[in-house]
């Protein structure tokens, strides 16, 4: 993508409605506008974070067994009266009427949704387990949005719903969702530790939050000194295997949040408890029968009885995560993407546009890598150096690759970790190579 054509609405100045550095950086970056309160729009530049946070989460759910499936964002009211959570949602859902004066709701969760499905499709035992799961927007009408995409009224979230005959089986879709997310959050650079939970409106007995610890985290939360310092998943997992030794192994260490906290054992973890703010970037649930008893979802057990569904929800916060990612890698100059989810992989710097030669080059340089299936973003502007620089760093794509006219004399060009701010210069051919390996 050439710059000259992309629509990139960069912000010199700081936002002062913005108050934590991501919902500043996102603003300035040009990749969200808010339309009203906690509703955001996204731009090209931060719809394309969206689209690759959404991916990795698409190829882990799949990994694991679950099946991606699409429910509507509004929901018929009836469901929730069943369940009896229309009534205690409160005032955080937003209830609508549709022309023929019946209730409706824009979803801020689909257990209902998913279970009159269930309830209609399956008769049987033996059609279980299930997995299934979409990635919706969800709304829900928060006291405070704020922070940005992090805390919105409107927002992406992948969840999941699992179906079983008994507890047990319940317990191991609940355990690949475990393993699924260390994963998930893993591959976008992140540390993300399960933690205790309280399960709130969802209900349930079983609950775990996964939170990355940033100090702009809503809540207070402690966990063991191993979970900083431990890697936190192996690469190779067997889904069908037994799961539950490896869940066990990080669920036998202390890590809970506000509500979950254990002041006896904290007290004998002595130096070894971390106490830290934390941001909720996944959350899982095991509920049972709560829904499925409530509306009648049930199956034909191997003995002929029938019996309730047990189940389970698993979300993640999609756009939620673009914040987050972005909370735990920055700098002083702007954002510094995880090469998983940066929206271009590199940056080609034209530093004179006005320098025939410096065209051609980065024309055939821009024309290579693309070639080579490499994301690029060209900056083909009439602009100084100098604003070309810090618009790339505030950006914050992985790799800057870096022309002018001296260095192109001796067939050199400069190559700029993001991250480690190194800018070694080298033989183009060798750049190319290295970006395009
Ligand atoms: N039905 C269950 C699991 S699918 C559920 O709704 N869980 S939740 O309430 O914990 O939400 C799942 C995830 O969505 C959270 O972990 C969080 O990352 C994200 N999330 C929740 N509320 C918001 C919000 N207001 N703005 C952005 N993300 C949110």
């Amino acid at each position: 993508m050439r710059l000259s054509a992309y629509f990139l609405p960069t912000l010199k100045e700081t936002p002062a409605e913005a108050q934590i550095v991501s919902h500043r950086l996102m603003l300035r970056a040009g990749m969200v506008r808010q339309s009203s309160a906690g509703i955001y729009s996204w731009l090209p530049l931060g719809f394309r974070v969206l689209k690759n946070i959404e991916r990795i989460v698409r190829e882990e759910q799949d990994a694991a067994g679950c099946q991606e499936i699409l429910m509507p964002t509004i929901q018929p009211a009836d469901l929730w009266r069943e369940s009896g959570r229309y009534d205690d949602y409160g005032p955080e859902m937003l209830r609508i009427t549709d022309r023929h004066e019946r209730d409706m709701l824009y979803g801020p969760t689909n257990e209902e949704q998913i279970t009159d499905i269930f309830r209609h499709s399956v008769r049987s035992y033996r059609e279980l387990p299930k997995l299934l799961y979409h990635i919706q927007w969800k709304f829900r009408d928060e006291v405070r949005p704020r922070f940005g995409v992090m805390r919105g009224r409107e927002f992406l979230m992948k969840d999941s719903y699992s179906f079983d005959v008994d507890k047990p089986g319940a317990m191991r879709a609940y355990n690949k969702m475990f393993i699924a997310y260390l994963r998930t959050f893993e591959r976008m650079g992140l540390k993300a530790i399960p933690m205790r939970a309280e399960s709130g409106p969802i209900g349930g007995d079983t609950s775990h939050e996964f939170l990355i610890l940033a100090d702009t985290g809503e809540s207070e939360v402690a966990c063991h000194r191993d979970f900083i310092d431990a890697d936190l998943v192996a690469s190779d997992i067997d889904y069908e295997g037994d799961l539950q030794h490896l869940v066990d192994g990080f669920t036998d260490k202390y890590a809970a949040t506000d509500d979950e906290r254990d002041p006896a054992k904290e007290k004998e973890l002595g130096d070894a408890l971390v106490i830290a703010r934390g941001i909720e970037v996944g959350h899982i649930f095991y509920f049972g029968t709560k829904y499925s008893k409530s509306m009648g979802a049930v199956v034909a057990g191997p003995d002929g009885e029938e019996t309730a569904l047990e189940m389970g929800s698993y979300g993640i916060g999609v756009s939620r995560l673009v914040g987050a990612i972005i909370e735990a890698s920055h700098d002083d100059a702007g954002i510094i993407w995880p090469e998983s989810v940066a929206p271009f992989k590199v940056g080609l710097l034209n530093l004179k546009t006005d320098d025939d030669g410096c065209v051609a080059a980065c024309d055939d340089i821009y024309a290579k890598l693309r070639g080579a299936g490499v994301e690029v973003l060209y900056d083909d502007r009439p602009e100084r150096a100098g604003v070309k620089f810090a618009d790339m760093d505030l950006i914050g794509l992985p790799w800057q690759l870096v022309v002018g006219p001296r260095g192109l004399k001796s067939g050199t060009v400069e190559v700029k970790e993001r991250k480690t701010g190194e800018r070694p210069e080298m033989p183009l051919e060798t750049a190319l190579a290295q970006l395009t390996a």
